[in-house]
């Protein structure tokens, strides 16, 4: 699946630059691909007849709206996108389909803004997007997330006293992450594709949980700038979404505890073999340590660019196998904030433009991406009003 976008060529779709008259004059180029419908019909001797003729509308430029700053990436989808050539998803039922669930959770970490991500990405076009490249899409609608009662924040409180912890509004989260993985969960045992949008990246471990039920053996590439492996008992942060990672691999006498997280008990626990970390550079250090300490495959920054990102997803997909399904679990802070300046935990030294659709791209062409969390998208003037209004 191409949910990300590939850049035109100058191979005839598009009128190359310095054009001039001469050749071209006497030969006029061909009409852009998107005037154009091609049909190959077979006639009575055999022979193949491949005729054009007009067809959809040029598309609608991109709107640009609500400092949709994740934006110069997201944004361009509408004329930058490429027909591309049907890839069978093999793990995927037919027609295949997209189950788009909105989760606009924001209490994983203190700031306003990333409960917008499904909402711009909606306005953006991402359903018209993916239909545009054969996805049929069910828009689920959003998980309700509700701030935390008066009782659940008494509960916080006496588990963060008890076990010296630092989970701020676990009790919030984990409700909605627990409705969010049922809802995963039932989506991908119908054979769709799971796209998930943030929300905070403590979504994913809800995704995750419902995901890993309906297919156990999935391999995770986590593309982020952090590693997100804490648990609440070291955490220093308390932000719940640094850590989806490290919960879902925790053994349940932990995370169990941990107040909302009661679900999980007896659910599936996320292997270290079963995830490879990439575009990471921002990591303390009891995670190095973790890393270290249980072998987790982790391609940084500095991997990137010494290996180039071509050969790093290739070693991540190498390392997870040849067989198993695919989650993409992709932080937009992953990415230079030249490219996507509108996230929540902003590190400087990502991807560039190209490196990150490339990672994308690549994933989708192993035909064995099922599903997807998009996360830490940032509306920033939304925030920014919502910091005026109370101010
Ligand atoms: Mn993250």
């Amino acid at each position: 699946m191409r949910l990300f976008t590939r850049r035109l060529s100058t191979n005839g779709t598009k009128t190359p630059a310095g054009y001039s008259l001469g050749a071209r004059a006497r030969s006029p180029p061909p009409p852009p691909h998107w005037l154009t419908t091609t049909t190959t019909t077979t006639t009575t001797d055999g022979t193949k007849v491949t005729v054009a003729r007009p067809g959809r509308q040029k598309p609608a430029q991109p709107v640009m709206r609500h400092g949709m700053g994740a934006g110069n990436i997201l944004a361009t989808w509408e004329h930058d996108v490429l027909p591309m050539e049907e890839e069978p998803v093999a793990l995927l039922r037919r027609p295949k389909t997209v189950s788009f669930v909105g989760a606009p959770m924001s209490w994983g970490q203190p700031l306003a803004g990333t409960d917008y991500g499904p909402q711009l990405l909606r306005e953006s076009g991402v359903v018209r997007a993916l239909s545009k490249v054969g996805w049929r899409v069910n828009d689920t609608g959003d998980v309700p997330v509700l701030p935390p009662s008066e009782a659940e924040h008494r509960a916080d409180e006496a588990y963060m006293r008890e076990h010296s912890a630092n989970s701020r509004n676990a009790s919030a989260v984990g409700r909605m992450l627990s409705s969010l993985a049922q809802r995963t969960e039932k989506a991908a045992s119908d054979g769709d594709f799971v796209l998930t949008v943030g929300g905070d990246h403590s979504v994913a471990l809800g995704t995750l949980f419902g995901v890993l039920k309906a297919r156990p053996d999935t391999g995770v590439l986590w593309v982020d700038a952090h590693a997100d492996l804490h648990t609440p008992l070291s955490s220093e942060s308390g932000n719940m979404h640094g850590m989806p990672v490290g919960i879902l691999m925790a053994d349940d006498s932990v995370r169990c505890k941990i107040p909302g997280f009661e679900w999980l008990r007896g659910g599936p626990r996320l292997r270290p073999s079963q995830i490879v970390y990439i575009g990471c550079r921002d990591l303390d250090l009891a995670e190095r340590k973790q890393i270290r300490a249980q072998n987790i495959k982790c391609f940084t920054m500095f991997e990137v660019d010494k290996y180039g990102v071509g050969s790093v997803v290739e070693q991540a997909l190498k390392h997870l196998g040849p067989t198993c399904p695919l989650h993409l679990s992709y932080d937009i802070d992953a990415v230079d904030p030249e490219h996507a300046p509108s996230t929540g935990t902003v590190v400087r030294g990502g991807f560039n433009f190209r490196e990150a659709h490339y990672i994308a791209e690549a994933i989708a062409e192993s035909t064995r991406l099922c599903s997807m969390d998009l996360v830490e998208i940032k509306c920033v003037h939304f925030a920014l009003c919502v910091l005026c209004f109370w101010g």
